[in-house]
């Protein structure tokens, strides 16, 4: 349901999304109670607004009296996606439809309550993907966008990556605009969508978790953000191994003979390469032959 909320609560949204300490956070929360719109539309935001209010009151006087923070951390594993929007744009099917995640998913908005976390998996390689309560609720704590490898922000209207661009200053890593629900469009707004995109060089891809439109890419996407290649270990006289090692790109021989584990690389007496990094197959490389994506490598030890 549309909230139609004017800019004073924008304000006041803003200053929440800034705010460091708990007071800061309670003040901005009363703020965003005050200047918000008060019909049938906002009646599950202005209840959720007065749980995190009284839950930042509780906290508040639990940390006064123990000396500690509360708040639940998300522990990072590997390369961390985050999914990250305005209510109702289907991060949550986005979660389950990249991973063995099953969070609740609901044609109302501010369904997930709490921060909802998958494991991507693809191509031999594993991505954590936490689905981020929506923006304007009391659980989207905007720290973790900072800190992630990758931030996805999934909207419905290219439009609303204006609202969003503001809160985006501190992200570290990369991000990447997801237009949603691509199956309701027309073919003919799908184009005109895809030529706005080009046009104005926005960072975006369409998708649809119905269709599976835009799905291969998106997983293609995502791996390709990791940076990383996957190397094929194989004996002598054997296939290779179907399970890759995963090593950052730029890695050489000796580096990835010590990923195997440490001291193997003196051990190498011979390294032969197949694959993007090699000439030919079977090519013979030195300790400083830098790796590339998908290459099978034959060691030869003493
Ligand atoms: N047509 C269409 N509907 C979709 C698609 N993906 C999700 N939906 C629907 O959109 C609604 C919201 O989906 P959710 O995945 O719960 O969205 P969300 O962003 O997690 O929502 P909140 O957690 O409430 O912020 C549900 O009714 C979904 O079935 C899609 O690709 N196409
Ligand atoms: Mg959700």
């Amino acid at each position: 349901m549309p909230t139609n909320q004017g800019p004073e609560f924008a304000e006041a949204e803003k200053k929440y999304y800034a705010a460091k300490t708990i007071e800061e956070k309670i003040a901005a929360t009363e703020e965003m109670i005050s200047t918000s719109k008060k019909h049938k539309g906002t009646e599950t935001l202005l209840a959720l607004l007065k749980t995190r209010l009284k839950k930042f009151k509780e906290g508040q006087e639990k940390a006064r009296k123990t000396g500690k923070s509360t708040r639940e951390v998300i522990k990072k594993e590997g390369f961390q996606v985050v999914l990250f929007g305005p209510p109702n744009t289907g991060k949550s099917s986005l979660l389950a439809s990249l991973t063995n995640a099953r969070p609740k998913i609901s044609i109302h908005p501010f369904t997930t309550i709490k921060p909802e976390v998958g494991t991507l998996e693809y191509q031999g390689v594993k991505a954590q993907i936490i689905d981020l309560p929506s923006t304007g609720s009391p659980a989207c704590d905007i720290g973790i966008l900072n800190t992630a490898d990758l931030v996805l922000i999934l909207l419905t209207e290219s439009k609303e990556y204006e609202t969003i661009k503001p809160l985006l200053t501190r992200v570290q890593g990369e991000h990447k605009i997801l237009l949603t629900k691509q199956d309701l469009l027309s073919e003919e707004a799908k184009r005109k969508l895809e030529a706005t995109i080009k046009s104005k060089k926005i960072p975006a891809l369409l998708i649809s978790t119905y269709t599976g439109a835009g799905m291969e890419e998106l997983k293609e996407y995502i791996l390709q953000s990791m940076h990383i290649c996957r190397i094929y270990l194989k004996e002598p006289g054997k296939p290779a191994t179907t399970i890759p090692l995963v090593i950052p790109e730029g890695t050489t021989i000796k580096e990835a003979g010590e990923k195997i584990y440490k001291g193997f690389s003196a051990k190498i007496r011979e390294t032969r390469i197949s694959g993007p990094s090699s000439k030919f197959a079977n090519q013979k490389v030195g300790l400083q032959h830098i790796l590339k994506d998908k290459d099978i490598v034959e060691f030869h030890t003493n």
